[in-house]
């Protein structure tokens, strides 16, 4: 409600502001060096540099405010001293915005099969050219201070949460925090990066609330919640970051980690979470799949072959403004490169759609009738 003190935090390169808040959602301004970012919001994923399909202008056009890259791919290729060298991520990718890069942990899981971990750090096979990486958190720090992203994620030891193991829960979430320790005293540019922590712990309630107290108590300028989207139940998922964010600092953003479904991003936001980054809308779309408000829409059907309709007739974006069904339908079957860039552009700007309406619904105090309507459309027959 409007009588409570909205929460707020001003760390050196970033300020949070809450602006608006309803039940346990809420509505804030994040300003990091590069931009002032409206959360909920979705940060497309260009784990090379830039993001499949889409040119940095048309990411600017369809109101992106932060975009992610990847530690262990671009020290792979190009390496992290050549970005450096042309000024950072900003300029090479030429990015005017906000950047994040995420620190490799995730990799562990990605790329398990190339991947040894120890308390030193995880080892990598180069899939170029079978040589081998150590990332360490000292060296994905490093890595993340020559990229010059706004935001620069903590090492974490990620295990699957279909594991079955719950020793190696145990071990990953203790060495979660050692390593946050190695992190914080590695990282080199506080006044102009923002370490974000990493909660882990799995599906386990304990393993959680001490990878959350343990990080809370270095007062870090952002949290994540991490270990999530990797085939658990929805009821685990929900629970877990209802858990997380219930007992993260309310004045301090909250990124939940791989989540791009669009329905896990209007939970997770009633929930009280402010962040999401996923390649599941663009990779989807090189499927030949679009998001539309009742579901997702295979362009390759036959059924879309004569259909003159937009992809979304609500969707004022540039593909539902110029194009039919029918002719995505065709340029997909065909394999036509163009179909790519154009469901891309969609999914994108579907996303940002559907965040920026969260934000708006919250501030407007209509939250739960927006979540309501947003159900009503996708599942029509209540189920
Ligand atoms: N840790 C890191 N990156 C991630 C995740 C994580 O747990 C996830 C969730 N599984 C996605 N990306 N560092
Ligand atoms: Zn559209």
């Amino acid at each position: 409600g409007s009588s409570q003190a909205l929460p707020s935090s001003d760390s050196p390169a970033l300020k949070f502001k809450v602006v608006a808040v309803q039940g346990r959602a809420r509505s804030s301004r994040m300003t990091l060096p590069h931009f002032t970012a409206h959360t909920p919001m979705f940060m497309p994923v260009g784990t090379q540099g830039s993001v499949k399909g889409l040119t940095t202008l048309q990411l600017e056009e369809l109101n992106c405010h932060v975009v992610l890259g990847n530690t262990y791919h671009l020290e792979n290729r190009p390496g992290s001293g050549l970005v450096a060298e042309m000024g950072g991520l900003h300029d090479f990718i030429n990015w005017p915005r906000g950047m994040l890069t995420d620190s490799g942990g995730f990799q562990m899981v990605s790329l398990l099969h190339l991947a040894e971990i120890t308390e030193e750090g995880v080892t990598f096979q180069s899939p170029v050219d079978g040589s081998s990486m150590l990332l360490t958190p000292e060296q994905s720090i490093a890595v993340q201070n020559r990229l010059g992203a706004d935001i620069i994620m903590a090492l974490d030891d990620v295990v699957p949460t279909t594991a079955n193991d719950p020793g190696r829960f145990e071990e990953a979430t203790h060495r979660t925090t050692r390593w946050i320790d190695r992190c914080i005293a590695a990282h080199s540019r506080p006044l102009e990066q923002n370490l974000f922590g990493i909660v882990q712990g799995g599906l386990d309630t304990g393993l959680r609330e001490l990878s959350m107290q343990q990080l809370v108590a270095r007062d870090l300028p952002g949290y994540a919640i991490g270990g999530l989207a990797g085939g658990e139940s929805k009821d685990d998922f929900w629970r877990v970051v209802s858990q997380c964010t219930a007992g993260l600092p309310p004045g301090k953003p909250r990124y939940v980690m791989g989540i791009g479904y669009p329905l896990d991003i209007v939970v997770c936001s009633a929930l009280g979470a402010d962040m999401y980054d996923s390649v599941y809308p663009t990779r989807t779309a090189r499927f030949g799949v679009a998001l539309v408000p009742e579901g997702v829409l295979k362009l390759k059907n036959a059924a879309n072959a004569r259909d003159f309709r937009p992809l979304d007739p609500s969707c004022s974006c540039m593909v539902c403004r110029r194009y039919s069904r029918a002719y995505l339908h065709n340029v997909v079957t065909r394999g036509i490169s163009t179909a790519a860039i154009l469901v891309t552009y969609h999914n994108v700007a579907y996303t940002q759609r559907l965040t920026r309406e969260i934000r708006t619904a919250i501030e407007e105090q209509r939250f739960p009738e927006w979540v309501r309507g947003y159900l009503k459309t996708m599942f029509p027959k209540g189920d």
